[in-house]
């Protein structure tokens, strides 16, 4: 028996007819939510209406609903305020309206430039002999150091010792994987980029400190969030993964001071956020509960993953339960504002070990089969207990 009203639409993250992972399979993981994108639209361009109902059609056909977009990219020149902006903004609009008319009305997004999400290691073997992401601080400034040959002032003496014995024990093919990893563009990355036009972009931002990025940001949100507004729909910025500054490039959506400002200069309705719980406790300083408490009204959709933090800021992601925050203290809080705003918020379990069969199959990073149905049904459970407290 649910002692609560409102609880998590289970939800996950589908990436299209090529997904290793069937509809089918997604329906008996226990989701019925599914978060997805038309990926194969390039950035910046319409998403046509009859692109995004022929889609919604075959979801539905698979006995499932469309109900979370993810993403829908924001153009690097939208980022920069340079070259065709204008014109990728008033598309932007146009998706949105035409989201609104086919019935989906949760938009996320992010505004990380350049790169999406950074992993240095797809496949870091936990003890239990599951493979997790992990970002390895010494193999990250190896491949800025030696691999890209980039300086970076901030980087100490010891952790330039720590990164040059770490590259100089690596084969070259494990070079080569390492660069893959950083720069072939995870699972929804919106770009994936050689070592060399990977450099012209870092270049394109030399001009771009975080406020300039910010207040680019702050514009676009002012442009599109009354269009947003009209439709009944709402824009949820995704946090920066990791939230701190890579190859020296602005970042401006990691903390709860970012998001505040954020909605402060931009009070619409429609400028939310998703919570992803995951990306904000890659930091230590970021406190959860806190930004959960902070954005309460804000927050429409919900990605849950636990990270184990190391002392020298590399990362691995642990067990949905476990980690270096509390889950429990989340999904109470999460249960908490459900029935405060007396709405049911998507939440999708964010990332899976590759685990038993997985490992044999092939999988997208981060997006496999087994270890997400884990994750979920933990959460699940956990959600289950806690509302039934009472
Ligand atoms: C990674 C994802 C991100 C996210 C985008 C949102 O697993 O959480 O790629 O989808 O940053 O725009």
């Amino acid at each position: 028996m649910w002692a609560y009203m409102y609880r998590f639409k289970q939800a996950w993250r589908w990436y299209g007819p090529d997904d290793p992972v069937s509809l089918g399979e997604v329906k008996q993981a226990g989701a019925s939510e599914l978060v997805h994108a038309l990926h194969y639209i390039p950035n910046g361009s319409i998403w046509p209406l009859d692109e995004i109902k022929a889609r919604q059609k075959l979801i539905a056909e698979g006995g499932l609903r469309w109900s979370v977009v993810e993403s829908l990219p924001v153009h690097e020149d939208v980022k920069l305020r340079q070259g065709r902006f204008k014109e990728y903004i008033e598309h932007y609009k146009t998706s949105i309206r035409n989201l609104a008319e086919a019935g989906i009305h949760t938009i996320t997004y992010n505004f990380m430039p350049v790169l999406d999400w950074t992993r240095t290691d797809l496949a870091f073997s936990l003890p239990s002999g599951a493979k997790a992401l992990r970002f390895d601080k010494k193999a990250y400034h190896a491949f800025l150091l030696f691999l890209l040959g980039m300086e970076d002032r901030s980087i100490t003496e010891q952790e330039r010792l720590d990164a040059c014995k770490y590259f100089y024990r690596l084969s070259p093919e494990e070079k080569e994987r390492l660069t893959q990893n950083i720069l072939a563009g995870l699972p929804g990355s919106e770009e994936k980029w050689e070592l060399a036009d990977f450099r012209v972009q870092l270049k394109a931002y030399e001009n771009t400190p975080a406020e300039k990025l910010r207040q680019n940001l702050v514009a676009f949100l002012e442009e599109v969030t009354p269009v947003a507004e009209a439709c009944g729909s709402v824009l949820c910025l995704h946090p920066d993964d990791p939230p701190f500054s890579l190859f020296g490039l602005p970042r401006v959506v990691s903390s709860l001071t970012d998001y505040r400002y954020l909605f402060e200069e931009v009070p619409s309705k429609a400028n939310g956020m998703c919570f992803c719980s995951g990306s904000l406790g890659a930091r230590a300083d970021n406190h959860l509960p806190e930004i959960l408490e902070a954005f309460g009204s804000r927050i429409h959709f919900v990605h849950l993953r636990s990270v184990h933090l190391e002392t020298d800021g590399s990362f691995y992601e642990a067990n949905h339960l476990e980690g270096s925050s509390s889950m429990a203290q989340l999904v109470k809080a999460l249960i908490g504002l459900m029935q405060k705003r007396q709405i049911a918020l998507p939440m999708r379990p964010d990332h899976g070990h590759q685990m038993l069969d997985d490992l044999q199959k092939k999988t997208n990073p981060g997006y496999s089969a087994i270890g997400r149905l884990k994750g979920l049904a933990e959460l699940r459970g956990l959600e289950y207990g806690l509302s039934s407290e009472v």
